[in-house]
């Protein structure tokens, strides 16, 4: 839930990196991390990890100065993608205001995609959040390993499995290189922002 204060014109919101484990939530964190250091406002923290597995969160403040007279900070976040955090990715969820799911493109990864998205549609239910309301934008990662010659699917191919009824937002990414990153940084905070700009009238 984000935190508005429109006495002192501050807002706070929280975006959270869902997806199966080794899709590249992580990643898209490290790249922010590395390229936008114009708005990173701290330290990238990765609570308690296993080589690159994430067993707990990833953290990275961003500063986006002044939106319509009030000054802008964002949380992004990571969940654990492996089946065996379930709670924890229940946990991490808690209060978000926009949400970036990163799916694998990987042919073999297909079913734990969609796996993960129904589980989070799940988790947002539980919370008493409307997965057709709350911003959410979809990644397809790992594109360049099609060109590596690793069976990939086609972006039709996932955008039916994962997007014919949503139908929000998408991008093809490349967490390792970059490529989708910002632009999917920033239609999610576009969205989530708009979202509670509607919600609290700050504007
Ligand atoms: N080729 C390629 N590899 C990628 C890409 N994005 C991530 N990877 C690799 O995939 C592996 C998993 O990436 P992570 O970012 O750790 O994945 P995660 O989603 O955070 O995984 P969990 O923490 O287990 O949920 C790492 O070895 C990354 O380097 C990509 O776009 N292309
Ligand atoms: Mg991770």
């Amino acid at each position: 839930m984000a935190v508005i204060n429109l006495k002192n014109r501050q807002i706070e919101c929280k975006i959270v990196y869902y997806g199966p484990g080794r899709s590249g939530k992580t990643t898209n964190l490290e790249y922010v991390h590395r390229a936008f250091k114009k708005q990173v406002a701290g330290r990238m923290i990765s609570i308690n990890t296993d080589g690159d597995r994430t067993l707990f969160f990833d953290f990275l403040p961003l500063g986006l100065g002044r939106i319509k007279g009030c000054d802008v900070k964002v949380q992004l976040y990571t969940v654990p993608g492996q089946v065996k955090y379930a709670s924890t990715r229940q946990l991490v969820l808690k209060g978000v205001d926009g949400i970036v799911f990163v799916a694998d493109s990987l042919t073999v990864r297909r079913e734990k995609n969609m796996r993960s998205l129904k589980e989070m549609h799940e988790n947002l239910k539980r919370m008493g959040l409307d997965i057709r309301k709350i911003p959410l934008v979809l990644q397809f990662n790992k594109r360049d390993l099609g060109k590596k010659g690793l069976p990939v699917m086609s972006v039709e191919k996932m955008t039916y499995d994962l997007n014919r009824q949503l139908k929000v937002p998408f991008f093809p990414a490349s967490a390792i290189s970059g490529q989708g990153v910002g632009g999917t940084l920033t239609q999610v905070l576009k969205m989530t922002l708009q979202y509670l700009q509607q919600e609290f009238k700050w504007a």
